[in-house]
C-alpha cells in the first residue's frame, strides 16, 4: 500500500525524500484510551447561568432567528450532554434574553464587541446568536458567538469555553496528504491528538466532509496505510457531529473533568449560583476559631482571583487520625446545607468531617488529579456540598480528620478556603 502510493506520489515529495520514508508499523487499529471510571454524579453539581443576545444590525434588520423557546429547547439537549460532567446550564427567559442592534456584533468577528457585551454579565456564559454567517466560535473567557443553534453546535462551543480543544490536530485537505504526513513524521500518533486528551481518539481529520468518502461506512473507521483509525464520531469536540453511524454524541470522562476544572477556576468561589438555594452565612476558613489541633496556618494565595479573601486555612497533619477542630457561629437554629471550598493540590491528603460530634461517612480526596503535570498550581473545588444538618444557634463545631492520602500525593495537606451554609 505504502509502496504503491509512493510510486504515485507528487513529484515534489519524491524530490524531497527520494521515497525514503518510514515503514508503516503494520496493521493496527488505533482508538481512544479507555475511559477512567469516574461518576461525576457523585461530585458537586455545577450550575451555569447563560445570558442570550439576539443580535441584529444597527437598524434592527437582519436579526437572528433565536427565541427564548428555542433556547429552552436547545438547552434540554445541551444539558443531556453535559450531564456526564454534572454541569447544568440554566436560562432565565424573562431576565436573561435581550435583542441588541449592533452590526459589528452581528458580523461575529469583532472580539472587542463580543467582550464589551459579555463583560456586562459576570457569572453568566453569554451567548450571541447572529444572523450573519461567520464561523461559530467561543472564547475561553466566557462567551459563545454562533450562527447556528441546536444542542450540538452549542455544546461544542460551550466545550471550548471550558477549555476543550478539537479532537483533531492538523486538518488535511486530501487523504493522500494525511498518509504522507503520517509516514514522513515516523507515524507519530500525537499529530492526530488535537486536544491532548488521551480518552478521545486520535483524529486524522479530512476537511470539507472529505472524510465521508474515505470512511468505512459499516464501522466509521478510516484507514491510513495499514493503520485503522477508530474516528471519534461520537465526540462533540470532533467535526463529525454525529453525521454517521448513529452514535450518541458526547464528552469523555477526561473532557468532563477538564470542563469541571475550568468551570471552578473561571468562576471561583464568588459565583453563588453554583450553590442551590440561598447562602445564609459565609465564613472565611482562615478566620474561624481553632478549638483544638496543631500544624495549621493562614496561607496567602498567589492567584488572587481564585480564593475568597485571598487566603486559606492550611493544615499539615503528619499522621492519619490527626484532628483539627474549628467552630463557626450560626445566627438562627435550623436545617442548613453546608458547602466548603477546598483547595486541590498535588500535596493534599484525604479527610473526613465531623459536624457537632457526628462523624460523616464520606471522605474527600483533595489531591489534584486533573493533570499529570506535577507543577500544576493548586486550585479550588468551588463550593462542595458536605451534607444537610440541623445546626444550633451559636457555636457549632467542624472537625477535620486526616484519613490518608492518594499514593501519588506528596503529603496529607488540607486547604480550606471558606464554609457557607445555605437553605
Ligand atoms: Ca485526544
Ligand atoms: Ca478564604
Ligand atoms: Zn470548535
Amino acid at each position: 500500500m505504502l509502496f504503491r502510493f509512493c510510486s504515485l506520489i507528487v513529484i515534489s515529495l519524491l524530490i524531497l525524500t527520494g521515497c525514503d520514508i518510514e515503514s508503516s508499523p503494520g496493521p493496527i487499529t488505533i482508538g481512544a484510551a479507555a475511559e477512567e471510571n469516574i461518576d461525576f454524579a457523585t461530585y458537586p453539581p455545577l450550575s451555569v447561568p447563560i445570558y442570550v443576545y439576539r443580535v441584529a444590525d444597527d437598524d434592527g434588520s437582519n436579526a437572528s432567528y433565536v427565541t427564548t423557546t428555542l433556547v429552552d429547547t436547545w438547552l434540554v439537549g445541551v444539558n443531556e450532554y453535559f450531564a456526564k460532567a454534572n454541569i447544568t446550564f440554566t436560562f432565565d427567559a424573562l431576565n436573561d434574553f435581550e435583542t441588541v442592534n449592533n452590526s459589528l456584533l452581528n458580523l461575529g468577528s469583532s472580539l472587542s464587541q463580543n467582550f464589551l457585551y459579555s463583560d456586562l454579565h459576570p457569572g453568566h456564559i453569554v451567548i450571541f446568536f447572529r444572523k450573519n454567517f461567520y464561523v461559530d466560535h467561543a472564547n475561553p473567557g466566557g462567551y459563545v458567538s454562533v450562527y447556528a443553534g441546536g444542542p450540538d453546535h452549542l455544546s461544542h462551543e460551550l466545550g471550548h469555553v471550558f477549555w476543550l480543544g478539537h479532537t483533531f490536530g492538523k486538518k488535511f485537505t486530501t487523504i493522500e496528504e494525511a498518509i504522507n504526513y503520517f509516514a514522513f513524521t515516523a507515524y507519530d500518533l500525537s499529530l492526530f491528538d488535537g486536544d491532548g486528551i488521551p480518552d478521545t481518539a486520535p483524529d486524522p481529520y479530512l476537511d470539507n466532509f472529505l472524510w465521508f468518502n474515505h470512511v468505512n461506512q459499516a464501522d466509521g473507521t478510516l484507514k491510513i496505510n495499514e493503520i485503522t483509525f477508530q474516528l471519534p464520531h461520537d465526540n462533540l469536540m470532533s467535526y463529525y457531529f454525529g453525521q454517521a453511524f448513529g452514535v450518541t454524541e458526547r464528552f469523555t470522562i477526561e473532557q468532563a473533568d477538564r470542563m469541571r476544572e475550568a468551570l471552578v477556576i473561571r468562576f471561583g468561589p464568588g459565583l453563588t449560583s453554583l450553590v442551590p438555594g440561598t447562602i445564609k452565612q459565609g465564613y472565611e476558613a482562615e478566620l474561624l476559631t481553632v478549638v483544638s489541633g496543631s500544624n495549621y496556618l493562614v496561607d496567602a494565595m498567589q492567584d488572587l482571583n481564585l480564593w475568597s479573601n485571598d487566603r486559606i486555612l492550611l493544615w499539615q497533619p503528619v499522621t492519619v487520625g490527626q484532628e483539627l477542630e474549628l467552630s463557626f457561629n450560626v445566627g438562627l437554629a435550623g436545617t442548613y446545607t453546608i458547602y466548603m471550598g477546598h483547595r486541590l493540590s498535588r500535596s493534599n491528603g484525604i479527610v473526613r468531617y465531623s459536624i457537632n460530634g457526628s462523624v460523616l461517612t464520606k471522605s474527600y480526596d483533595n489531591f489534584l488529579t486533573a493533570s499529570s503535570d506535577a507543577n500544576l498550581p493548586s486550585t479550588t473545588t468551588g463550593p462542595t456540598p458536605i451534607g444537610t444538618f440541623d445546626l444550633i444557634a451559636g457555636a457549632n463545631t467542624l472537625k477535620i480528620i486526616a484519613s490518608g492520602k492518594n499514593a501519588r500525593s506528596k503529603g496529607m495537606n488540607f486547604g480550606l478556603d471558606y464554609v457557607v451554609i445555605a437553605q
